[in-house]
């Protein structure tokens, strides 16, 4: 059913009946299913009567981030824990992750979006896709996993960190497409130039997302891969990779808008804007079991355009990201805010809160350095005391962010103090 509904373009008033009467169906479901929504709903006397199809959605109140903090871990369901067939996880703004739970049925909408998006990148049944990005609680693995079995794809389950085993595999094995962050493709090509393995490869597509990637690195890829590239978007909260992508003409990320409703909205007045016009992404989507989210908040900035794309396809485009809203990071594809950083620092008590985060990109891959001031009272010259504190900090950090980071133990009061707001990074990789 919802396979064939890929199979042709349909016209974007054929949409729109789609998307409102699966909004409708999706207000009455939240209100009964999600005491969040439903409490939301009655502080501003709104009923699922009320909201008659897309015109409406205005109405609705927004969700962000936070809400999901605040209903950690799985206070957003709208499904018994008995009907979710699989948990995911990214990070939260502060200490605690942001939790997803799928049904069964979620799960079947997630790989046919991300077998939509294949599809666009040319992948097929014929092909042996790797999939490097990481499994686990993130959704990259296990999501493009899902989509490439979905189109009969040979699918190698690679996941991060053994570049060299990659590398050996994508010859051995003649894989023709992988799926994985951008940056880490521009790694593997150098490992595949200094191992002289570039001219054995039969790679023909690479999927790439997860993080902000722009077409100067895109053309990289694909001179140095002899390679087409392709741009793929998602978030966890939303669903996973998937949401959207783009074809050969490269003109935006066609969105998956019979599941998910695309809204760009001013960023001071969070009113939709127009056609073209740059403001923060928000999703609601139409059709969730798990946790179905209403005008999600994603904090990534984009412009939409809702013209026929010259490849045929006539869902809604959206533009390459042009950064976000907050101050959220994703080194090495893992989301990283300062404020996690922070939390993790207090139950440090050698060290102050003055911190700098120092992002870099060394052989196309992403590093942390983190700077900590000492505090008066524990500041020592003794070597030993040192190399100890470095460790247990850099442990804390790597519990908390997922990655790893070089710790830097600086004096008492070296590092810059900001006049303003603070500063607390400072991200040295190049995007244009
Ligand atoms: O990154 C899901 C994903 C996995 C997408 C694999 C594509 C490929 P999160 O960890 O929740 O989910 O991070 C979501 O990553 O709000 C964007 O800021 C950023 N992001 C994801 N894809 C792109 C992209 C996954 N193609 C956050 N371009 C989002 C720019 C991207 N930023």
């Amino acid at each position: 059913m919802i396979w064939n509904e890929t199979k042709e373009c349909m016209s974007r008033d054929q949409m729109t009946a789609i998307q409102s009467a699966r909004l409708v169906k999706l207000v009455d479901y939240v209100y009964h299913n999600v005491e969040f929504y439903r409490k939301k709903m009655q502080a501003i006397d709104l009923m699922p009567g009320d909201i008659k199809g897309l015109d409406d959605i205005t109405k609705l109140p927004f969700t962000t981030k936070d809400d999901l903090r605040d209903n950690y871990p799985f206070g957003l369901f709208a499904v018994p824990n008995s009907e979710i067939v699989r948990i995911h996880a990214s990070s939260g703004t502060t200490g605690k992750a942001t939790v997803v739970g799928y049904t069964r049925y979620d799960l079947d909408v997630w790989s046919e979006c991300v077998a939509r998006c294949l599809t666009m990148a040319g992948v097929s049944k014929d092909d042996i896709i790797q999939v490097a990005y990481g499994y686990g609680l993130f959704t990259g693995g296990l999501g493009a996993h899902g989509g490439a079995e979905k189109i009969g794809a040979t699918v190698v389950p690679m996941s991060t960190g053994n570049s060299k085993k990659l590398t050996t595999m994508m010859v051995d094995f003649g894989a023709t497409a992988i799926a994985c962050t951008p940056s880490y493709l521009l790694h593997i090509s150098e490992v595949l130039e200094n191992e002289g393995l570039i001219d054995q490869i039969k790679l023909k597509s690479a999927i790439c997302g997860a993080e902000p990637w722009t077409e100067k690195m895109r053309n990289e890829i694909e001179k140095r891969l002899k390679i087409k590239a392709y741009d793929i978007y998602g978030l966890s909260e939303v669903m996973g990779p998937g949401v959207a992508c783009d074809c050969d003409f490269h003109k935006g990320l066609h969105v998956c808008e019979d599941h998910f409703y695309p809204e760009v909205l001013d960023t001071a007045t969070l009113s939709p804007v127009k056609d073209g016009e740059t403001g923060e992404l928000a999703f609601t989507t139409l059709t969730k079991e798990g946790i179905p989210l209403i005008r999600y908040r994603t904090k990534d900035l984009t412009s939409i355009d809702h013209s026929p794309c010259e490849c045929g396809r006539t869902s809604a485009r959206i533009s390459r990201f042009k950064g976000r809203v907050d101050d959220m990071l994703i080194i090495r594809g893992v989301n990283v805010f300062p404020s996690q950083v922070e939390a993790a620092l207090v139950n440090v008590e050698e060290v102050t809160p003055h911190y700098m985060m120092i992002v870099d990109r060394v052989n196309n891959l992403d590093t942390l350095e983190l700077q900590v001031e000492i505090d008066q009272k524990f500041y020592t010259d003794e070597v030993k005391a040192i190399e100890a504190l470095t460790k247990k900090i850099a442990h804390i950090l790597q519990q908390a962010l997922g990655i790893n980071a070089k710790v830097k133990i600086v004096e008492p009061q070296s590092l810059v103090r900001s006049e303003g707001k603070a500063v607390h990074v400072i991200d040295k990789r190049k995007y244009d």
